[in-house]
Formats: structure tokens, sequence, C-alpha cells
């Protein structure tokens, strides 16, 4: 059966139905491209996902054809009100036909196309008819930055794994993959000049594992994917905290000069980078730059959390210096909030993520008077590393359980923030009690979608009663995917 029009996750914009409209996808269907090389980028993953689900051939071919079954994607002359990220979809029974100003907006639309179809489409060969319902949506996001944070520090998750969760979250419009790339267990990215920081750094990680780390090589590939779903990576080096698998390389980043043992368990706050040596900031430029180098986007995260080993003055003094080594690379900090307490210079913008619900938005206060932008990621909501409740193995309690409907149930504007300083939300993922991809699925779905919808749609559409109806009916997608999730009992998941 075909889905309603417009019963996607996130919720669109707008959505007029035409139930006289109805598209049937068969083997006379065509791809019609126009508009540049991101439609030709974005037709072609589009052709081989429907090849690979229906069998057909689908060949893309230039121009805005339209004779016969055409699913056409238009790049240029839209809504310019629509912004990059938008897009509109019509439906009739000769032809599908996204249009969007930019690639991103494109992508995002073709997305919505995968949803409407039968979730027969995610398998080879899948069992049609692939019916797309008759209509109208107009879409565009709420907010810029709808992220996902991944830990591969506390638990190290190859590339394949990295990229897997990419497509799994390109599903739901998140666009920004926040990467926790260091922390006390593990450091997980090749630096020139500093070999000991994988070599020693990264050979373990919680629970005595053997860790493990990217090459730059494998972080550009992994940025790349990223890019080709439309998804920026923004890469985290945490300090002055959470650094004890870069101490334990390099004896002389600490103030005693003495290395200490690796560490694999999951205490926070008792490691610090020696804040008034010379040599810390060395060590801060070359990382800081050279994943500058590799990273096209324009943020790079600096941590800045939970340094309790790190004296106050001395936090003061690091933040000020780490977030003016990432302006020299030209990139603009982002940080967990306690960093957004650091009076910066006017006019240094910086992102800072809320986290710690705990201190009612005390850290957000001087973000606030100094117009940092701020993405909500609020623990007690978006962290997809809590428990779901009593019965859940994986997962920490320190700010949950935390159920789907509490994920999914709150506003963005409910915090102590003006509207317009929020740039988006966040569903971080630490990985202190994660080793498989199938963990990292089990902890984010179904929550991540909620975070996703909150972050993209209209406040308007919210409502919990009918989107853990349109949630439910994300479960045989995900099968046919073999994506493992969590059947929550508070939705009530279609028969397997
Ligand atoms: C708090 S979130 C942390 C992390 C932990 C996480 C577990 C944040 C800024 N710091 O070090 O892994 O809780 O949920």
């Amino acid at each position: 059966m075909a889905a309603n029009l417009g019963d996607i996750i996130p919720a669109p914009l707008s959505v007029d139905p035409d139930p006289g409209g109805d598209f049937t996808i068969d083997s006379a269907t065509v791809i019609a491209r126009s508009g540049g090389s991101e439609a030709t980028s974005v037709s072609d993953w589009l052709a081989e996902l429907l090849r690979h689900g229906t069998g057909f051939a689908l060949p893309v071919a230039a121009g805005a054809a339209r004779a016969g079954s055409v699913i056409a994607l238009e790049l240029g002359d839209a809504d310019s009100s629509l912004g990059d990220e938008g897009y509109t979809l019509a439906v009739s029974p000769g032809s599908v036909v996204i249009r969007a100003a930019a690639g991103a907006g494109l992508f995002h639309g073709a997305e919505t196309l995968r949803q409407l179809l039968p979730a027969g489409i995610e398998t080879a060969g899948g069992r049609g008819p692939w019916i797309v319902s008759g209509g109208k949506i107009v879409d565009r996001p709420r907010y810029p930055w709808r992220g996902a944070m991944l830990d591969v520090a506390r638990h190290f998750f190859s590339v394949a794994d990295v990229e897997r969760y990419i497509d799994e979250i390109a599903l739901y419009k998140i666009n920004v993959l926040h990467l926790h790339l260091t922390d006390d267990q593990g450091w997980r990215i090749a630096i020139s000049g500093w070999p000991r920081l994988t070599a020693v750094g990264g050979s373990t990680e919680v629970g005595g594992g053997a860790g493990g780390y990217y090459t730059q090589d494998q972080y550009r590939q992994i940025v790349a994917y990223a890019a080709s779903r439309y998804v920026t990576v923004v890469p985290e080096i945490d300090g002055p905290g959470h650094v004890n698998a870069a101490l334990a390389a390099y004896p002389e980043l600490t103030c005693s000069g003495t290395a200490p043992p690796l560490y694999t368990g999951i205490e926070v706050g008792f490691s610090s980078l020696c804040v008034g040596k010379p040599v810390t900031y060395r060590f801060l430029d070359d990382v800081l730059g050279q994943l500058a180098a590799m990273t096209p986007g324009p943020y790079i995260a600096i941590g800045g959390d939970e340094a309790k080993s790190t004296p106050p003055e001395d936090y003061v003094a690091f933040i000020e210096k780490a977030v003016q080594i990432v302006a020299a690379h030209g990139k603009t900090a982002v940080g967990w909030s306690e960093m957004a307490a650091v009076p910066l210079p006017s006019g240094t913008g910086i992102v800072a993520e809320y986290w710690d619900t705990s201190d009612n938005g005390e850290s957000l206060r001087t973000a606030v008077q100094d117009d940092v932008r701020i993405v909500l990621a609020p623990g007690n909501r978006a962290y997809l590393d809590q428990k779901y409740d009593d019965n859940t193995t994986l997962g920490l309690v320190w700010a949950g359980p935390t159920s789907v409907e509490t994920a999914y149930d709150w506003d963005p504007t409910s915090y102590e923030v003006p509207a317009g300083q929020v740039e988006g939300v966040e569903a971080p993922l630490f990985s202190e009690t994660l080793t498989t991809m199938s963990d990292i699925e089990q902890m984010a779905f179904p929550r991540l979608p909620g975070i996703a919808e909150i972050g993209w749609s209209p406040q308007s559409t919210h409502d919990w009663s009918s989107y853990r109806l349109r949630l439910a009916a994300q479960a045989p997608r995900w099968e046919a995917m073999n994506l493992d999730f969590y059947r929550s009992p508070e939705v009530s998941w279609p028969a397997g």
C-alpha cells in the first residue's frame, strides 16, 4: 500500500494530497535530471537505490523530459524562500518532479521520495507495486543544524560503520555528523609528526579492546562520503580534559612530565592538558591545523566539557587559545556549553552545545549575552546513549532513562535562549556501553528520528499521538535495511 503523502519523518512543512494524482514506477520509468553536476550525483544516487529495490532499468537522462513516466530532479529555478535545503515534490500520474535551489534540497527531496515508497524498496528486487501518492509537498527545515554525534573514542567504529550511520541519519535529513574523535580511552585520528597519538593512544578502548584509529585518508573518505549525503562532518578533539590517551602517548603534554597509563574505564574528569606549557599549543596547532585542512565544513569542535582537573583560570586560558587556533585555521570553534561561559573577544563566533540540564541553563547565560550560536542537545531528551527504560541493557542512566516520547516531546524554544540564537539540535551518542553497529542502531532507533523531526519540522506539526503512528510505519523499512532498533512498548509496531 502506498504511504499517504506526507506520512514521512520529519514531517514536511506543507502537504497537499491529490487523490487522483498517484504515480507508479514501472519498467518504462525514466529519471530526468537537469541543472548541473549535483543534479547528476543526486540522480545517480536515487537511480541506484530505485534500481536495486525495483529491479527496473531506470535510465538517467539529461534534460527536463516529461513524456511517459518520469522522475525528474531539477536543480535551480526553485522558490527562493525554501533555501538551499528546501525542495518541492510534485506527484502526478505522469511524473514525480523534485525541484530545489541547491543539491542539498534535491537530496532531501529524493530521501522524501524514498520514504514515500514501500519498505520493499530497501531490498534487492523488492515487491511492488511502486505507487507514490499524488499531490505536492513543499518543504524546508526549521533549523540549519540538525546533528548526530558519534563517539568513536570510547569504542572505536570502522569506516564502514560510520558510513552506514551516515546513510541512516541522512534518511531523516540530519545534516551534521559530529565525530567525537578523542577521549581518555582513545585517540582515533592520525596526526603527522605525532605518531604515538595513534600508535599508543589509539591502541585500546573501554573494556580493554584493541581500539583503532583512522588514517588521514580514511578520515577524508568519511568526510567525502558524508558530503555525498549532504552531511557536514564536525570533528572534535576534546580538551583540556578527556585527554588521557594523548597524555599516555606524549608525557611532555602533562605538567609532571610523566605519562599516565592507558585508561579503559568510564570515569570522566580526571585528565588535563598542561595549560601553561608551550608544547601544549604546538600540539594543538598541529592537530587542529591538520584537521582543518582535511575538513571542508566550517567547524572544528574543541570539547571543553567536564574539565574537572583543570584549574578554572587555566580552563579560561586554554579555551581562549584553542578558539584562536581554530580561527587561525579558518574555522569556527564548536564546544560543549561550559565553554560558552568563557569571555571571548567580541565578534568571536562560536557554537556552544547545551547538554547538561542539571545546571538550569546557567552555562548558557554568558553565551546568550555574547550572542553565541546555540545547539540544543539536552541530556535528558537528546542523548541517545541513555537507557530507554528498565528493560534496556545497553546505555547509561545519568540523564535518563529517556523514552521515545521523552526524546520526541520537547521544543527547542522552551530553553532560556533567544529563539534567534538557536542554530539547531543534536543527538549525541556516547559509546561507553556500545561495541557494535547493532548497539549503535538500537540506541539511535527509534529515538533519532524524533530529534531529526524537532530540528526540521515546524512546531505546528509536533504531535506525539500522530508521530508515533508515522514512527511505527518506519519499522518495515528498518527491517528491510537490516537496521536494528528497540521495539519500545510505547509504539504499536506492525507485526514483523
Ligand atoms: C557526559 S556530554 C559527557 C561524556 C560522556 C557522556 C555520557 C559531555 C559533554 N560529556 O563524557 O560520555 O556524558 O552520556
